[in-house]
């Protein structure tokens, strides 16, 4: 088994959370809102709507809510590049995280990949087996599985494929096309360990077979030590079922790890003392180094972070020079918590500290900010995320020299916006 370490291959030029503070103190959030302008003659302020003066819809039109009509243009893409068969099959639609706000992806929101379209599997039907290498072999229904005691996490999800087409360059002039093979949110279910403590797995199972019921008949090899530590077997998401897009109506959640072991609309697991070499393990995410030697068994995912405002989907077309605007983005590590997320407006010449926003988790998204002063000038934007354990996000050139050129998984070097002079935002490259 080869395994890489991406730590400490960037010295981070760490300025201290003082400094961070000194530097945006004179930025203040009064200082954003004083540039808007109000006029006294603005009939959406002055005069009622006619929502004002009528009466509204009725209550239950929507009886499941939906978003605004408004908000029409908020949703998932497909690309052909991973497709096959349009989207019956292999198919692939993508996050639009321009518009994600927080580090809870909505449920309709969700990225979705899958082998063989989607599976819309009868709950009262189903049927989860556990057996291989172990004294007590079990077969569960959905019923069963939710008389476990339930926990409730968050973490992300991310395709180790993510940003995969932009391996030799700029392929897209989008943050939902480059980045959005990834989704957040709050998984509810049951511990494996919780079930598995009971039915005795043989010490020599060091390995794990796991199996959906779909056509792809998804399945990955999974090492006992990670379904012993943090896998969940899932059934709801942000409260309520989950998508049949998602694994309906049970997906395994291994936090931190390729989406591609998740696998969703889950049959079965079966314990080995050997890996399975199924085909999704040796002809795919499996990544050929500089070496000529692949690494395989390639699971959790780097640290990672991306600027998310201003994209190439939200420019700064309508700022003027001298207007405070917030600069926003996700951070996140298949290892634990972010640590710190640096920004850069020259291109990864100079650093400065952003600052972490609200909830910082260990295996999920971490949002960042860091209000800043157009100056009407071009800019090259770029975010390199620290994770707790020191792990830093290499260059394009570094990330070359660690996992060499074929492998088109696991990229997590700094991504760069270029901002020009008008505001524009386009997806470039640096690659020291
Ligand atoms: N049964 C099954 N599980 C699967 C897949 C699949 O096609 N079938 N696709 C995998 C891949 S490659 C990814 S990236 C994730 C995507 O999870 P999502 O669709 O919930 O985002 O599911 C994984 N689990
Ligand atoms: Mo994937």
């Amino acid at each position: 088994m080869t395994k890489i370490s991406k730590a400490s291959n960037t010295e981070i030029v760490q300025s201290t959370r003082r400094d961070f503070f000194r530097k945006t103190a004179a930025y203040s959030v009064s200082a954003i809102a004083a540039t808007s302008i109000l006029s006294a003659d603005d009939e959406n302020i002055t005069h009622h709507s006619k929502w004002g003066t009528t009466l509204g819809d009725e209550l239950n039109k929507n009886p499941y809510g939906l978003p605004s009509p408004y908000e029409h243009n908020n949703v998932r893409r497909t690309t052909p590049l991973l497709s096959s068969a349009g989207d019956m099959h292999a198919a692939i639609s993508l996050t639009p995280l321009h518009e994600q706000e927080g580090i809870i992806t909505p449920n309709g929101l969700f990225f979705t990949r899958t082998h063989n379209g989607v599976a819309q599997i009868d709950p009262n039907k189903f049927r989860f087996m556990i057996h291989g290498m172990i004294e007590k072999p079990i077969v569960l229904t959905l019923e069963d599985i939710k008389k476990y005691p339930s926990e409730s996490v968050i973490h992300f999800l991310e395709c180790p494929s993510n940003g995969a087409a932009e391996w030799k360059g700029p392929q897209f002039n989008s943050l939902q096309f480059v980045k959005g093979m990834m989704s957040c949110t709050e998984w509810t279910g049951v511990r494996l360990k919780t079930i598995l403590d009971d039915l005795g797995v043989d010490p020599k199972a060091i390995w794990c077979l796991v199996e959906g019921q779909d056509g792809s008949e998804m399945s990955r090899t999974v090492p006992t030590e990670k379904i012993m530590d943090d896998a969940m077997l899932v059934y709801a998401m942000n409260g309520e079922a989950l998508r049949a897009e998602q694994g309906y109506p049970l997906r395994l959640l291994l936090p931190g790890w390729e989406a591609n072991l998740c696998v969703k609309w889950l049959k079965r697991l079966e314990f080995g003392d050997k890996p399975w070499y199924c085909k999704e393990e040796t002809s795919k995410y499996t990544t050929l180094t500089a070496s000529g030697k692949a690494i395989q068994h390639f699971y959790p995912l780097e640290v990672n972070s991306i600027i998310t405002s201003p994209c190439p989907e939200k420019p700064w077309t309508s700022l003027k020079k001298g207007d405070m605007i917030e600069i926003q983005g996700l951070a996140w590590s298949g290892h634990g918590k972010i640590k710190l997320v640096d920004i850069s407006f020259d291109g990864g010449k100079n650093w400065v500290e952003a600052n972490l926003k609200g909830l910082v988790l260990p295996k999920s998204w971490t949002r960042f900010s860091y209000i800043y002063k157009y100056e009407g000038k071009p800019l090259l934007l770029a975010s390199r995320a620290m994770d707790e354990i020191k792990n830093v996000q290499p260059t394009v050139n570094q990330e070359k020299k660690i996992i060499g050129v074929e492998g088109v998984y696991h990229r997590n070097s700094i991504c760069t916006w270029e901002v020009k002079e008008n505001g524009e935002v386009h997806n470039v490259q640096m690659r020291s």
